[in-house]
């Protein structure tokens, strides 16, 4: 069993390389599942709805308490039960992206109460590998240019998305075995073959996942 992350700003890749390495394993035969935070069951897509509605005023705390809900019903009712029957689970985004912009962007909480309170949210389930990948503020915005309207975070300003980027490089140097660091401004398929190498090197020895 095992749960596979993909971290990062706004725009950085994130869901391309999600379905990039999806789609790789599936042709090498394992069953995989891929889903979003937040979101993924009924509830934590209306919880979503609520969370990125840009006309919702949202207190720092309820904000983070309502992606950790919507986290704790995904967990509980999809990723919990693939894990057990031995899907591997591809989830764009999880607890560090709470770290990150609740803990960081939004200067809310310490790190080390966080990390008690994701594994109560998770069950004590923590990813085996995360993949952040990343690029700079200035390039997130970029890249979002020309689509549709802000949603409420992305539009909460480029202070906050520094503190966030400074989150995230922060969680990288205190867990260097889980979060994988890559650099997001390289070519799609670059990345992709950075993370399917090390992918290999992980699953290679296990049966994880394969039909
Ligand atoms: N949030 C979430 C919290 O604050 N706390 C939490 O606990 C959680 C779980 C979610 C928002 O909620 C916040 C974070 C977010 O602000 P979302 O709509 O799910 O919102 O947004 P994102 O997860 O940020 O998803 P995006 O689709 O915006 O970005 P991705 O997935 O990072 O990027 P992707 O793959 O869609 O690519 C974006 C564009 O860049 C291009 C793609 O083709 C696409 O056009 N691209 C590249 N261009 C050049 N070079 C590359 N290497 C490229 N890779 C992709």
């Amino acid at each position: 069993m095992r749960l596979i992350t993909f971290e990062g700003l706004d725009g950085s890749g994130k869901s391309t390389q999600a379905r990039l390495l999806a789609e790789w394993l599936r042709e090498a035969g394992y069953t995989v599942e891929m889903v979003r935070e937040p979101g993924g069951t009924d509830i934590s897509e209306r919880v979503r709805e609520m969370l990125l509605d840009p006309r919702n005023e949202i207190s720092p705390f309820a904000e983070l308490l309502l992606f950790s809900a919507a986290r704790a019903q995904l967990v509980a009712e999809r990723v919990q039960p693939l894990l057990d029957e031995g899907t591997l689970v591809l989830c764009d985004r999880f607890f560090d992206s709470t770290t990150a912009y609740q803990g960081f962007g939004r200067g809310l909480a310490d790190p080390g109460w966080l990390d008690g309170f994701h594994r109560k949210v998770t069950g004590g389930l923590v990813p085996h590998r995360t993949y952040l990948i990343r690029i700079t503020p200035v390039e997130a915005a970029h890249r979002r240019r020309g689509r549709s309207e802000d949603d409420r975070m992305e539009a909460a300003g480029e202070p906050f998305h520094e503190r966030v980027a400074e989150g995230y490089d922060w969680l990288a140097a205190r867990e260097p075995d889980r979060v994988h660091v890559l650099d997001g401004t390289r070519a799609i398929e670059l990345i992709a073959t950075d993370i399917r190498r090390d992918m290999r090197q992980m699953l290679d020895g296990g049966t994880a996942g394969r039909s």
